[in-house]
């Protein structure tokens, strides 16, 4: 690879791909992100100068989207497409803008790249497939049939069509990857993880959401970029790769952990309002990325990676703790 444009570069997942790369490549990376509530400039600021540029607007916006892939016509050039509304939680209270900026955005870059001939890898989430029985011995696999719960996940699903359609229809040339659920640094303290970690370091309660029964297949954010590097190198045009580290633990499994690790009793914490439509479990089968294009997990301890996780949000008070007391109060006022 040469140059990447990255969307969403500025968020929890793209940020990490953004340090990944220049950490281990000579690539050079223009992030173009709105700087939503989600985003860090702080995320990608520090990286090496001349080889990351933060461009700020809107993936939607079809002039801006079309003049930075039009800069991209080399062969080791291509788009990597983060950007989107990523919490479910927020799209049972607005759909609105999931619709828009994971749907109309991603049409907008895929009209860029099928005009100027550029290469693209769309990034989606196991979400897609809807979810999996408690005891079921299957998990998720490429040949899984579509069948989104939330409007996040729907409009997940609704990207991933225009992605293939786009493929088959126009031949653009798009891979695709479906990851299961990411932690590690710089995720918002909305989601479960930081969540947690930061309401006990801030003396507050860990909240888990019903009886915490529900299953997600963690992996570290690290290792999600790694697979994205190695897709954009060795993987074929069309094909869709699913993305997971063996990672499944119920919610329960994971509050324990969390306090454990942060020398608290593990039955410490409050079980608040579950959410409307709640998906049960995840679970990815990853055989067809680790045996065709030879990618592994470097992160194969749930808790090691864990462990570190919170350490890094333990030295990182002055990034999460403006953005906490609102996302505190929003979460109150749900019953959660
Ligand atoms: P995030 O919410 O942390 O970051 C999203 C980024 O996109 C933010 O920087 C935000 O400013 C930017 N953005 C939002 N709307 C935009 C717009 N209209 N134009 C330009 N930029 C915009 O999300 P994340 O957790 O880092 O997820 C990144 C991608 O990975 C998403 O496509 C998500 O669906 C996918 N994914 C996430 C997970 C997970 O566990 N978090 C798992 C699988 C797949
Ligand atoms: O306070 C909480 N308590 C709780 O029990 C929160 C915020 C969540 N939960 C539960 C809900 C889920 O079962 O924890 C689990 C994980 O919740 P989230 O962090 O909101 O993630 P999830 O809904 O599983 O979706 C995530 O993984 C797939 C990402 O947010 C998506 O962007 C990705 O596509």
């Amino acid at each position: 690879m040469d140059r990447l444009l990255v969307t969403g570069g500025a968020g929890f997942i793209g940020s990490n791909f953004v340090r990944f790369v220049v950490e281990r490549t000579d690539v050079r990376v223009v992030v173009l992100d709105k700087l939503t509530y989600a985003a860090s400039r702080e995320a990608v600021e520090g990286l090496p100068s001349g080889r990351v540029e933060l461009v700020v607007g809107d993936v939607c916006d079809a002039a801006v989207v079309g003049g930075l892939v039009a800069g991209l016509r080399g062969e080791g050039d291509a788009v990597v497409h983060f950007a989107a509304e990523s919490h479910n939680d927020n799209s049972l209270r607005d759909p609105s803008p999931f619709v828009q900026t994971n749907i109309v955005g991603t049409f907008t870059v895929l009209e860029a790249v099928r005009r100027h001939g550029v290469r693209m890898h769309h990034v989606s989430t196991d979400e897609v497939y809807g979810d999996l029985e408690l005891d079921d011995p299957g998990r998720f696999s490429e040949a899984t049939a579509y069948n989104p719960s939330s409007p996040y996940s729907a409009s997940k699903a609704g990207a991933d069509h225009l992605v293939r359609a786009w493929v088959r229809s126009f031949g653009v040339r798009a891979t695709l990857s479906n990851c299961s659920n990411n932690y590690g640094p710089w995720q918002h303290v909305e989601k479960f993880i930081p969540r947690q970690i930061t309401n006990v370091l801030d003396g507050g309660r860990v909240r888990l959401y019903g009886a915490g029964a529900n299953v997600r297949d963690w992996i570290h954010a690290e290792d999600h970029s790694s697979a994205v590097w190695t897709i954009l190198e060795k993987g074929r045009v069309g094909q869709t790769y699913l993305v997971g580290a063996d990672g499944e633990r119920s919610n329960l499994e994971v509050v324990r952990l969390v306090l454990q690790l942060m020398g608290r009793d593990p039955g410490d914490f409050d079980q608040v309002t579950d959410r409307a439509g709640h998906d049960l479990r995840y679970a990815i089968d990853s055989t067809k990325l680790r045996t065709e294009l030879g990618w592994e997990p470097a992160y194969t301890s749930f808790e090691e990676g864990l462990a570190r996780t919170v350490e890094w949000y333990r030295a990182h008070a002055d990034w999460w703790r403006p953005k906490k007391a609102a996302i505190e109060a929003a979460y109150a006022a749900k019953g959660q």
